[in-house]
């Protein structure tokens, strides 16, 4: 008898098993709506198979939420921003929901339950593909969205690949992808926000679910596009505006944006894997200023630790960390020191007594802590998901402050366990709710980062500067990112721009790449060509793997020297435009580097892979990176007037030319009608330029504004309202240059103000903040990529109060505004 019921338990458990079985294999549609409840702003819906609840955010931003079962409790590492109030109309009948806001109309069919967004004059903007909306198989959900004719797809962070994403597929699980292929996917970083653009409109959706995820747009299918997890909820957020820098700015709005960053961490930074000992580290400092190139950071790789263990020192290779940050502070060097997660597990380890006491280690499901192998041998892992585990680490990184570091270098946080595949039952706190490695992987890195920024923030009570190579939505709000261990090869320095430009795009405007390549050892001509690129790049850093040659400036012979140095030397004569774009990254979340798309988002000739790695330097720019290995370049110029930044001429836009080209100068042109701030050249940011600020004007027929922005670069005043700000309008039309009283209580460093105005011989005269001003002759010729930049422009005094003019020898205006 006692037999018999096993028997008969052990069916029900077969039979129970195989029905799982199946429910794991089959597709769960959505299905039918049952029950609406509207209220305000937010939709709650009860439908066949699944919960619902739709928020409109924002006049052109909403919402949706789905799952299987009633919706849990909301959190979000990601997002930071509330609805805000909306005026908007919701109706209801038998088969339809309809909600219109200034900006879109949603619209919700009942069965089945389908979503649709339209502009306010009914054109679809996205919608949900009829037959597969949203669906389960087990606890995996997907969206699938109707592909609309022509539709292109951009952004989704750090994705290799074209510009255009469609006709592939991605997946976000940040891994560690040791000297990546040009397509690998995924490598390190998670941002699953993209933009859609068809039929003159575009819109952007970030699916917040930090499950590994998958998008596919178009990807062997011809029907859909489709956004999907592993598990957790369907939660996106859609976003529409006619413009994509609006796009951009309302999903920076949900995610936050970078805070200013010290201006140091805007010069050029030396780097390699690993500079030591300190005599070292003091030789290539010293060899920096000899040669006379610009340089404020220095990265200390692994090799400062003893045996790898993280918060200790090498004693004999660094006896005396403070001594040696105190000689480089006074030559003008700031240090970066790099950090792993991973805490060697031996007895007697400070770090590792300290953190098994505390307790603030990841651990199993039966509460062992975890243990991988990384670079110090076996480690357990910080749970940055908990408080108690951000506040111990904020307390270790304290230490480095104290020494003199300032800057914070987050490597290995996908986690990086020697390219192995985590256990899945490693358990999270996430905030007290745990949740296993498949949810809170994505997120690893983003809340190491804002441990580091926050530990070092209150340590210094100035702006430290923080890099990650692992992040997920959200991480803009802390650090940096870099690309990681590129190649040093020609696709992968294009590589490169695109990887930074679709960064740029989902909300990380502060980015880098190893300039000259980890892996591998460029050739002459991509290693200054890489350089030539680092100084239009917003964190410019060079880095090379431990067993490569050497990769100073001075590395590759006196002629790539040279060039190194121009660019070096123009990057600084530009820091004043590059801290205002940084600027603006912080208010509006607009990037430093745009991709074409971002401008001239409707010229299918910016998605053409002959022109896809062109890409503007803030507003004013346009680089056209090629491989170095080029003899001629096909440059596109999207609609417009464009100047040749070397020698003025101009190209008129919407067509394509043929350039010859060569190492010594990168293409890069300026758009007409640009404003551009330059200082005098300053060997790093603690020299104080000249007292005066030159302001370069490019003649065009377009109205332009820039704001000119400055602060002290390190202290957190800016914040309270120690900022100099200064919007300068240049309107052709009326032929006026209109500098517009300041905002901020902050001094400028400059105390004069220079115009240079290219391109203006055509024109007879100009109005300068009221005063009319006659001028005579041609433009004038901007830098050559070879010659010295002359700070004063000419011998003309600057004088206080009052407007001057005057001409070059060689033809150039030059008006010397007193302020
Ligand atoms: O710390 C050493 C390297 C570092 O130089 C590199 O930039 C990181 O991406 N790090 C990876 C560890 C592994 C190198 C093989």
């Amino acid at each position: 008898m006692y037999t018999k019921a096993l028997l008969r338990l052990s069916g029900w458990l077969l039979l129970l098993s195989s029905l799982y079985a199946q429910a794991q294999n089959q597709v769960k549609k959505i299905g039918k709506i049952n029950t609406v409840n509207i209220s305000g702003q937010q939709i709650k819906i009860s439908a066949e198979n699944a919960f619902a609840e739709i928020t409109v955010y924002s006049p052109s931003v909403i919402r949706v939420r789905m799952d299987k079962q009633p919706l849990a409790a909301d959190f979000s590492y990601a997002v930071i921003a509330k609805p805000i109030t909306t005026k908007l109309q919701t109706t209801q009948n038998n088969s339809e929901i309809n909600v219109t806001t200034d900006s879109l109309h949603l619209r919700i069919t009942k069965d089945p339950f389908s979503i649709h967004f339209l502009t306010p004059s009914g054109e679809v903007i996205n919608e949900d593909e009829a037959g597969l909306t949203t669906s389960w198989i087990g606890d995996e959900v997907t969206t699938y969205k109707k592909m609309q004719d022509g539709e292109r797809f951009i952004g989704l962070g750090e994705k290799t690949g074209n510009l255009d994403r469609k006709g592939e597929a991605y997946t976000n699980w940040n891994s560690d992808k040791f000297g990546y292929a040009t397509n690998t996917d995924p490598i390190y970083a998670t941002i699953p926000f993209y933009v859609g653009i068809h039929h003159h409109i575009n819109y952007g959706i970030f699916f917040d679910n930090t499950f590994q995820s998958d998008f596919n747009f178009g990807a062997s299918n011809n029907r859909f596009s489709s956004f999907g997890a592993r598990g957790g909820e369907m939660n996106y957020y859609f976003i529409y505006h006619p413009q994509m820098t609006d796009i951009i700015t309302a999903y920076t709005n949900l995610t936050g944006r970078m805070p200013m960053p010290p201006m140091w961490s805007l010069g050029y930074q030396q780097n390699r894997y690993s500079y030591y000992p300190d005599t070292e580290v003091m030789r290539i400092a010293q060899t920096l200023r000899e040669k006379k190139i610009p340089a404020d950071g220095i990265t200390l790789d692994i090799h400062y630790m003893d045996a790898y263990k993280l918060f200790t020192w090498n004693k004999d290779r660094f006896p005396n960390p403070k001594q040696l940050s105190n000689q480089l502070a006074d030559m003008g060097f700031k240090l970066t020191v790099i950090v792993d997660p991973g805490i060697k597990v031996e007895e007697g380890y400070a770090a590792y007594e300290s953190g098994k006491n505390e307790n603030i280690f990841i651990k199993y499901n039966d509460g062992q802590n975890y243990t991988g192998q990384v670079w110090p041998g076996w480690c357990h892992f910080p749970d940055f998901t908990s408080v108690k585990g951000r506040d111990w680490w904020k307390g270790q990184i304290k230490s480095y402050m104290r020494d003199g570091v300032r800057g914070i270098w987050n490597d290995m946080n996908e986690i990086a366990t020697w390219g192995q595949k985590m256990p899945d039952n490693v358990i999270f706190d996430y905030e007290g709710h745990p949740v296993t490695h498949q949810q809170a992987h994505n997120i690893y890195g983003l809340e190491m980062v804002r441990a580091s920024y926050e530990g070092a923030r209150e340590e210094l009570k100035k702006r430290p500067f923080l890099l990650t190579r692992a992040a997920y939505a959200g991480s803009q709000r802390y650090s940096a990112i870099w690309t990681g261990d590129n190649r040093a090869e020609e696709d992968h320095m294009l590589l490169g721009v695109r990887l930074m430009n679709s960064l740029g795009i989902s909300g990380m405007a502060f980015t880098g790449m190893d300039i000259g390549g980890f892996t591998g050892n460029p050739t002459v001509s991509l290693y200054a060509r890489w350089m030539q690129i680092g100084a239009f790049i917003p964190y410019f850093r060079n880095h090379t793997g431990v067993n490569t040659k050497s990769s100073e400036p001075w590395a590759y012979g006196e002629e790539v020297l040279e060039i190194s140095r121009n660019y070096i030397n123009l990057r600084y004569h530009l820091l004043p435009y590059l801290y205002s774009t940084m600027y603006e990254a912080t208010r509006t979340g607009v990037p430093v580097m745009r991709t074409l798309a971002l401008n001239n988002t409707f010229d299918p000739n910016v998605y053409d892979t002959r022109y896809q790695n062109q890409y503007g330097y803030g507003n004013a720019f346009m680089v056209a990176p090629f491989e170095s290995t080029k003899e001629f370049g096909q440059i596109y110029f999207p609609e417009g007037k464009w100047y040749n930044l070397y020698t003025d001429t101009i190209t008129a836009g919407k067509q394509d030319v043929i350039t010859p080209l060569n190492m010594k100068t990168l293409p890069v042109f300026v758009k007409e009608s640009s404003i551009i701030p330059m200082q005098s050249l300053i060997q790093n940011t603690s020299e104080k330029p000249v007292d005066t600020l030159f302001l370069h004007i490019y003649h065009g027929d377009k109205q332009n504004t820039f704001v000119y922005y400055e602060d002290d670069g390190e202290s957190f005043d800016n914040e309270k309202g120690s900022f100099y700000q200064r919007v300068i309008t240049y309107n052709p039309a009326d032929k006026k240059i209109i500098l517009e009283e300041t905002t901020g209580s902050y001094a400028s460093k400059f105390h004069y103000i220079k115009l240079l105005l290219h391109g203006f011989g055509e024109q007879k005269s100009i109005t300068v903040n009221g005063s009319p001003l006659s001028l005579q002759t041609n433009g004038y010729s901007f830098l050559s990529p070879i010659s010295r930049f002359d700070p004063q422009g000419s011998s003309i005094p600057a004088a206080r109060c009052m407007v001057q003019q005057a001409t070059f020898a060689n033809g150039n205006q030059l008006i010397n505004v007193g302020l």
